[in-house]
This record gives C-alpha cells, sequence and structure tokens, in this order.
C-alpha cells in the first residue's frame, strides 16, 4: 500500500469537475484515505511549490493554486504514486493522452486540473504539508477483497 497527495486544483473546481475525477480514482480501487476542502493560501502555496521557486512560471503557479477553493486527499492503493501519476497524465494538458485525466479534461497552459505527487519522497512530505496524522484514516473495505487478491 501506497499513499499519495492529490489536489484537485482551482479549474477542477470551477468545472464542476470534484466528483467525476474522485470517481476515477475509486473506480480504479484506490482507498481515500484523507479528504478535504479548502482554499490554499500563498504561504502553503510557497511551501508546496518550494521546488519550483525562482522558475519563469513560480508567480502564474503560486497566484493559480491560491485563486480558488481546492480538492486535497490522500488516496492509497499497490504503486499508488505511479498509478495516479499515470490516471493524471503529462503536465502540459495538449501533451496528455486521451485516457487520462488532463487528456480528457484539460487543454491548455497551467490549467491542467490536478497535482499528484512524483515519488514516495515527495508524497511523503505532501502529506505532511497538507494533513496532519490524525486526519489519515486506516480501515478497510468491504470490496477491497474483490480488488486485491
Ligand atoms: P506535475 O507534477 O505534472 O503537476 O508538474 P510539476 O510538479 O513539474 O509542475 C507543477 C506545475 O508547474 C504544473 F502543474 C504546471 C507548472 N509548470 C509550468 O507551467 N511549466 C513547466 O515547465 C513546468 C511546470
Amino acid at each position: 500500500m501506497e499513499r499519495t497527495l492529490v489536489i484537485i486544483k482551482p479549474d477542477g473546481v470551477q468545472r464542476a469537475l470534484t466528483g467525476p475525477i474522485l470517481a476515477r480514482f475509486e473506480s480504479r480501487g484506490l482507498r481515500i484515505a484523507a479528504l478535504k476542502f479548502m482554499q490554499i493560501d500563498r504561504d502553503l502555496a510557497e511551501r508546496h511549490y518550494a521546488i519550483h521557486k525562482g522558475k519563469f512560471f513560480y508567480e502564474e503557479l503560486v497566484n493559480y493554486i491560491t485563486s480558488g477553493p481546492v480538492a486535497v486527499m490522500v488516496l492509497e492503493g499497490t504503486e499508488g504514486i505511479r498509478v495516479v501519476r499515470a490516471m493524471v497524465g503529462a503536465t502540459r494538458p495538449h501533451e496528455a493522452a486521451p485516457g487520462t485525466i488532463r487528456g480528457d479534461f484539460a487543454l491548455t497552459g497551467l490549467r491542467n486540473l490536478i497535482h499528484a505527487s512524483d515519488s514516495p519522497d515527495t508524497a511523503t512530505a505532501e502529506i505532511d504539508l497538507f494533513f496532519s496524522p490524525n486526519e489519515i484514516v486506516s480501515y478497510a473495505r468491504d470490496i477491497d477483497r474483490w480488488i486485491y487478491e
């Protein structure tokens, strides 16, 4: 079981795609371990995107992620980080393959709908940034025996 952090970005919320995107992850078999709806402030955005500080797109990126409410979640499953990244698709929406979330719902520029952790180290740090340990729930679902052999 691997946990990953997913953010449905302001364009995803504004376009009423929170439900459809979350449904894809649930249908795949991933389990929701934490979920909240919030507005990211500048301080949190700067910490989340610290790796991009100084890059030409940084200011726009921080402005975008703070521009409206987001849905933030921890998803878990086998190879969860890699599986979720594959479902999300390429960073640039116009390059994202059909069948991916970005390839099916996004078209251009920064409006790429969703963030997902890209490695185990990043996932741990990002989960820590958005959730305290007592907000993350460990549980089993009855359907898990039909998903996991
Ligand atoms: P991703 O992991 O696919 O969300 O992409 P990154 O974490 O590398 O980048 C975070 C955000 O920065 C992307 F959503 C879009 C933006 N970005 C650019 O605008 N230009 C770039 O060259 C790289 C990233």
